[in-house]
Parts: C-alpha cells; structure tokens; sequence
C-alpha cells in the first residue's frame, strides 16, 4: 500500500470508504491520520507477527527496557520517515487536498514521562528497533499522561491531559495476554517435606492488561514492541480481598475505582513523589506485570531458568522499577521451587540499572512498613536480601559500622531503592562522564569502592531521526547536499560537515533554512500569543523542565537586568533578542511555579515597552512537550544549558539543539563537558562555577550570596526589583519567596554568584552573533560533531557492553 504513490492514494481512499463510509469529500483531518495511522499499523503486522516468530525461533537475547516514563510525542510522522514514505505520502495527501504537516497535528502528544529520563527511554525504544536489536519497552498506559499547561494570568494552571480520548491508533489491546497482579493480603509459611513453601492469602486482584504498539525500526531495522500496562479489575469478585468480601455492589464500585487508579495518571514530579502509595502500587504493578509477561514467553523456548540471563536482559529506568528484583526471586522461589542463591544468582545477572540524577530529593526510599502491608512477600525478599548483603558485608568490613550502614538497603525502616537497584544487578552507569565520576567518588561511593567492575559510563543520546531528519527537514536535505546521506544510518558520518565549515555557499544554506525554521516558530507564536517577533533578531531559547539546579532564574534575572541597560541608554545599538522559555513545573513545586510566574511578567513588560521591545522580547511559551520541542529547537540560535554544575547527569536538550547549530551557552556540567571537549572553546560559550568551584564551595562553606547582593548593584537592582516599586512590581507575594531562597536561604544554585559571568558572556554572545560567517561556522562545527550525541552510539554500548546482544535480521519491509 506504500509502494507507490498512486497505490497509496488508492488504498488511502479505499479505506476511507471501507472504515469510515466516507468519501474524500466528507473526510475530516482526524479521519485521514486515522485512515494513515491503520495502514502503517496494518502494514507493518507481519514484520511485527515475524520479529516474536523469529524470537521463539531462535531465542535470541531479548533486552526488556523498563520504565515508569515513555515521553515519545507523536508517532506518525516519525513511522513514516522510518518506512522510508514519508516524502512519498506527504506528496500523495497534497494531491489529495491535504497537507501533510496539518494531518500530524491530529495526534495527541503521548505524553507519558515527565522530562529527560522518559524521552531518553523513547529515543533508546527508536535506536533500538533501528539499529535491529530486539529490545521493547515495558511501561504503563497512563490514562492521563503529563498535564496540560496553561498559563493563566501568569500562572501555571494543570488540566489533565485525555491523550487517549479519541482513541489510540497505535496501541492493540492483548486481553489473551493478561497477568494477574496481587496486593495486599498476609504470608503463611508451610514446611512440607523439608522445604518451605510461602503462601499469599487474602489477597487483592488486579488484572494488568497489556496494550502493544509497534516500534517501527528506521530502513531494515525491526519492528519491536512498547507494551503499556492498563489496570483492570479482576472480573471474578469472589476473591477481591477478605476487606471487600462482602460482595456488595459498593464494595465492587470501590474496589473498581482503587485499581483504576493504578494506571490512570503519571506522577507530575521528577524529585519528590506524592501519594507514596498509588505510586508504590504503580512501581509493583509494571514490575509483576512485564517480568510475568517475560517469563511466559521465556517459557516457550523450552530452556531451564538457568539459561534466564543468556536470553533476557532486564533493564531498569532509573530505581523507580526496581522492584523487578524482588519480584522475579518470588516468581523463581515460590513459583518456579528454585533455591535462594540460584534465584539470586540467576535474578543478579538479568538486571542492569541506570542512575539518572544525583539529586539526593529523587533518591527513592519507601517506608519499609507500607511495603510490608502492600507488598507482604516482596517485602520478605527485600529483608532477606538485605540480611544476606549485610552479613556479607559484615564479614568483608569488619566493625566497619559506618560504612555498613551506608550500604544497608534498609535502614531507619526505609527501603533505599539505590541500593536494592545496585545490589541486585550485574550492571549500573551513570549517563554522562562526569555524571558517572560522580557517582563513583560521592554519591555511591562505598558500592563502587565494593563493586568496582559493575560501574560503568555511557552518556545518553538523543535519535537523529527525530530530531533531525523529522523536525528539521530543510537541513536534513541541506546535509545530505553537502556531504551525502552516509550520516542518515551512521550519525558520526556528520563530522564531515567540518570540512564544509568554510563553504561560503553551504554557510549561506545553513543561514536560509535557520531563518525559515525561525519564521515557521514566529509564525506559531503569532497565532498562539498574538505577539509578533523579530526573526532577524537571536532566537535565544531555555525549554526543559521547571527547576532550581537548572536555573531559569538566573535567565529570567539577566532579562531583567538587560531590560534595565535598555532603558538606561535607549540609545544605544543593541543585537535584537528574543528569549524563549517552555518548562512545566511541578504541581506542587511552588518556587518554580512562582519562577513560570516571574517570566511571564518579565514577558509582559518588556514586550509592551516600546523603548525595549524592539531590541529584547521574551516569551513564555505554554505547555512544552515533546512536539513543541520539536517546532522550536530548530529554530534556536542559542541553547541555554546553564544548570549548577554537577547538578544535572547528563541532559539531553543540549544535544539536539546542537544537531540542530545552536550555540550552546552553559556550565560544565553533565554532558556540556563532553561537547566542551569536542567543540573546544571557541564553538561554545562557557561560564560560570565549575564542580570543584561547588564542591569547595560546600566544603567551606564559603558562599554568602548576600555579599554578591552587596557588592553588585546589577544584582541589587534586579532583585529590588523583585518586590519593591518599579517596572515588575506588584506581585510581593510571590516573589518574596524567590527572594528569599536567593537570600536568606543563601540561594542553593549559585545564582547570584554566577550572575556576572552569565551577563558577561551573553554579552560575548551579542558580539559574536554579528559576524555572521564566523557564527555559521561555529553553527556547522555543531552539527559536525552532534554525530557523536547520537543513541543509535549509546545503544551500541549498552548492547555490546551491558546486555551482551547483537543485532538481529529479519528481513525487508513491506
Ligand atoms: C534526567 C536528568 O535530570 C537529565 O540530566 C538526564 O539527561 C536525563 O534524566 C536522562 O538521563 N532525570 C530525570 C529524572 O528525568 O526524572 O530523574
């Protein structure tokens, strides 16, 4: 149906008819990327059905990627690029009347993760099925995923986001695949002939329903499976649980209403979890749901689970699926009568962990009595590792009190997640150099002083098909001119870019197609804001997540300090800026809701001023995700990577805005330094602290930021600003607290302190920007060397030095 445009447009048509009974005529936009969505999905059926056919084949290694967070954003577009039809289809639909872009505005944003570590776990899912690995992603299909954002006078407000209200064109429901899973309840113990059999009575019944959607592999690649669990109740209400035995309808409503709540919402936090329980509950959920689901088809190779580790590796997204561990030893000892050290042996060399921030607020702990009431058995398993590991530990550092309890998995009843993660895997990385280092030597130092060879670095990537080649088509096309299309299936290939650096005529290319990505995003704002922006000035852009270490404070407070150098000398000839943010915050995260609050009413003044507002704009763009992303990160002149340094693990914004020639202004911290090391200084802007600078800083106490306060009356300003009379006033009451965190909290980002050097070299940023043929060529040294951030090179790590697997063949498309 793909082959050709005209079958296409046949086929398109024909199932117009057939599915929807309407003709061309009568079609709406959401009919048509139904229309498409079912044919891509019917399509790729067969190399789907194939890829599982050839598994039980050959039980070659699967990999198993779990994750509380998918954020993959759209799919249509990005599947059709990957079956190689997309220019094809986008050219049928035109001579049909409709224009493709329009068409992939239809889908809703799958929404399902909260920021870096969910796109992460998307980007790996599309290198992985590109590159033919047979690895899928085991997730939860949250029926709402991350919130709407609106801005409302100023103010975050959250909607919830119904992604799945039209329906999902994606997803196959597998009822035939359905796993039971348990809460609650009590343990009896029986020994019979000598052994000891564990028994969960009472218990209460879930059933985790798996949704399945294709992951459609790039060119050759495979077509491998993202299975989302749904939570249902247990149909047979005879065993719901002794408390709601009763069997009266209010019981059943009740019970009902508990379990759809498993899977009904994502948490709206990346550090600090409310509702510990439903988000207890949804950690246990996916972690019984996707092992059972593993090991049933596992089980249709006919191996012993002896052989587990050689056909199965099981990856855990950062802790939050850590309960994998305890989960596969209860399925192994009370289901499958293994021994503890062979269950454990066989569980230790299945999982690998990735640690995604140093945060110690985002360290998962649960209370060890909640765990005990939800979880009886896997709460014996989790005490009974951590008996094991302490008598070991005992006996390796004797008296060595300290240092054991720093290593303990429970401790002052808390069950440290970390360490139950490291404990029972064979494999832990950090996600950036400097990101792993920190690990080793602060963080987890005593496991890595005791584990040495099970730490190891691979810094995170981002998929060049997405956020190159589908969101920034013109210069994807502009690339290949220059160099050919060898960088499509090997990103490093881009480094050739280099000796195109000078090319007057690639650079005038290059200039052409960022100005219409800078005029397709002006356009868009116009329409949403209603605020009409420079495309000639620097579209200087700072979108991710709402937080303190990742300081869009201290963008928002050199706004206003600029704002102030404006109307002192109006005179003066000044590089138009335009300075974008998107972030969500928190719900319950009331500084950064107060930061969105702040920006939004920098935005106002400036923009209404019009002795500034030729010569600086700002907006605050509503509801950033992952498609949004993807119309302005083209666009950028500028990347704001400006985080603490050793606060952020590695980030991922700063490479596609690099792929996409921004410059990148930022800190040596997480992956920044890797680009510093490729990009050398004069293709980067650096400022600020570096980690020693921190770590000193925290050693010797040292830092008074209300000295900084004093002694630069820049900084005064701005921060008077904050609350008394003047341009931003008004708003005491939100902004006492930004204040306040700067000052009398003795501003935990170094804020103040880099404040200078940040306005500095924003400065620096003004006077490069105007020789235009040295910022191209910075611009295309970017692009050059982006190659190196791509996940199809991550996921060649992880594959060859974690998971030990290979890529699979199965064959052509179509
Ligand atoms: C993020 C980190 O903050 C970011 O630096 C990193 O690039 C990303 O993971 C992927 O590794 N962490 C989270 C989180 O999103 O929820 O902890």
């Amino acid at each position: 149906m793909f082959n050709n445009k005209e079958t296409f447009k046949l086929v398109f048509t024909e199932q117009l008819v057939s599915r929807l009974g309407k003709g061309l005529e009568e079609a709406t936009a959401e009919d048509v990327y139904k229309i498409i969505g079912g044919m891509i999905r019917e399509y790729v059926g067969r190399e789907w059905a194939d890829a599982n056919r050839i598994y039980r084949d050959t039980g070659q290694k699967q990999v198993y990627y779990f994750s509380l967070e998918f954020l993959i954003g759209r799919l249509m577009g990005n599947n059709l690029l990957n079956l190689g039809v997309l220019d094809m289809v986008r050219s049928g639909l035109l001579e049909l009347g409709w224009n493709l872009n329009e068409i992939e505005e239809q889908e809703p944003d799958a929404g399902l993760g909260n920021g870096g570590l969910g796109r992460l776990a998307a980007c790996f899912l599309d290198s992985l099925a590109s590159l033919s690995y047979a690895g899928h992603g085991c997730g939860i299909r949250y029926k709402y995923g991350l919130f709407e954002q609106k801005i409302i006078d100023g103010h975050q407000v959250e909607l919830p986001d119904n992604w799945l209200q039209r329906g999902n064109v994606w997803e196959e429901r597998r009822a035939d695949k359905a796993v039971e899973v348990r809460f609650w309840g009590r343990v009896e113990v029986d020994v019979r002939e000598g052994r000891t059999v564990f028994h969960t009575l009472d218990y209460e019944r879930v059933l985790a329903v798996p949704y399945d959607v294709p992951v459609i592999g790039y060119g050759e690649g495979q077509v491998n499976t993202l299975r989302l669990w749904s939570a249902e109740s247990a149909s047979d209400i005879s065993r719901i649980r002794s408390a709601h035995h009763h069997n009266s309808y209010y019981k059943f409503l009740e019970y009902n209403r508990s379990v759809e709540s498993i899977s009904e919402f994502l948490y709206p936090d990346d550090s600090a979890y409310e509702g510990k329980l439903l988000r207890l509950k949804q950690q246990y959920f996916l972690c019984s749901a996707g092992v059972q689901s593993i090991l049933r088809t596992f089980d249709k190779l006919g191996k012993t689970y002896r052989e587990l580790p050689e056909h199965v590796a099981i990856h855990i997204n950062d802790t939050h699926p850590t309960l994998v561990i305890p989960e596969l030893m209860r399925i192994l000892i009370d289901d499958k009568g293994f021994g503890w050290d062979e269950a454990w042996d066989i569980t230790s060399r299945t999982v690998s962990y990735t640690n995604h921030t140093l945060l110690s607020e985002a360290l998962e702990k649960w209370p060890a009595g909640m765990v005990r009431e939800l979880l009886p058995r896997i709460y014996m398993m989790i005490e009974e590792i951590n008996k094991r590991f302490c008598g070991m530990l005992l006996e390796r550092y004797p008296g060595d009190h300290e240092r054991i309890s720093q290593l303990a998995i429970i401790e002052s009843d808390q069950i440290r997640m970390a360490n139950l993660a490291i404990v029972g895997s064979y494999h832990v990385n950090g996600v950036a150099a400097l990101h792993t280092e920190l690990l080793k030597t602060q963080v987890m130092k005593p496991f890595y002083e005791l584990y040495p060879e099970r730490f190891s670095n691979k810094t995170n990537g981002i998929t060049h098909r997405r956020w190159l080649m589908h969101s920034n088509s013109g210069l994807s096309r502009w690339i290949c001119d220059g160099i050919g299309d060898s960088w499509i299936t090997d990103p490093r290939q881009l480094i050739q870019l280099k000796g195109l650096q000078n090319d007057s005529a690639f650079q005038q290319g290059i200039q052409r197609i960022k100005r219409s990505n800078k005029e397709r995003l002006a356009d868009y704002i116009a329409n949403k804001q209603g605020i009409a922006v420079n495309p000639d000035s620097i579209f200087d852009v700072h979108v991710k997540r709402l937080h303190g270490y990742k300081r869009q404070l201290l963008n928002i407070l050199r706004v206003m300090h600029a704002y102030n150098e404006i109307k002192d000398q109006p005179g003066k000839d000044r590089v138009p800026r335009t300075v974008i943010f998107g972030a969500k915050a928190a719900p319950g995260y009331y500084l950064a809701k107060s930061i969105i609050k702040l920006i939004n009413v920098v935005a106002d003044v400036v923009n209404k001023d019009p002795q500034v507002n030729d010569k600086l704009q700002v907006l605050f763009l509503e509801n950033y995700s992952v498609s949004l992303a993807e119309k302005i990160i083209p666009a950028a002149d500028v990347s704001e990577q400006i985080s603490t340094a050793g606060k952020e693990a590695s980030g991922t914004g700063n490479m596609k805005f690099m792929m996409n020639g921004a410059l990148t202004i930022g800190t040596l911290d997480g992956a920044n330094v890797e680009m510093f090391e490729l990009l050398g200084r004069e293709n980067m802007f650096l400022f600020g602290l570096e980690l020693e600078d921190v770590l000193a800083y925290y050693r010797t106490g040292a830092y008074v930021s209300r000295e900084r306060y004093e002694q630069d009356p820049r900084i005064a300003r701005v921060l008077n600003q904050l609350i008394s009379s003047g341009p931003f006033c008004c708003h005491e009451l939100e902004f006492g607290q930004i204040l306040q965190s700067l000052l009398d909290h003795n501003d935990e980002f170094f804020v103040l302190e880099d404040f200078a050097s940040y306005v500095a070299t924003q400065s620096a940023i003004d006077d490069a920007y105007v020789n235009q043929r040295s910022w191209t060529e910075k611009s295309i040294v970017n692009i050059a060397h982006s190659g190196h951030f791509s996940s199809d090179n991550t996921i060649h790590r992880y594959a060859s030095d974690i998971w030990n697997v290979s890529p699979v063949k199965v064959g052509m498309k179509g």
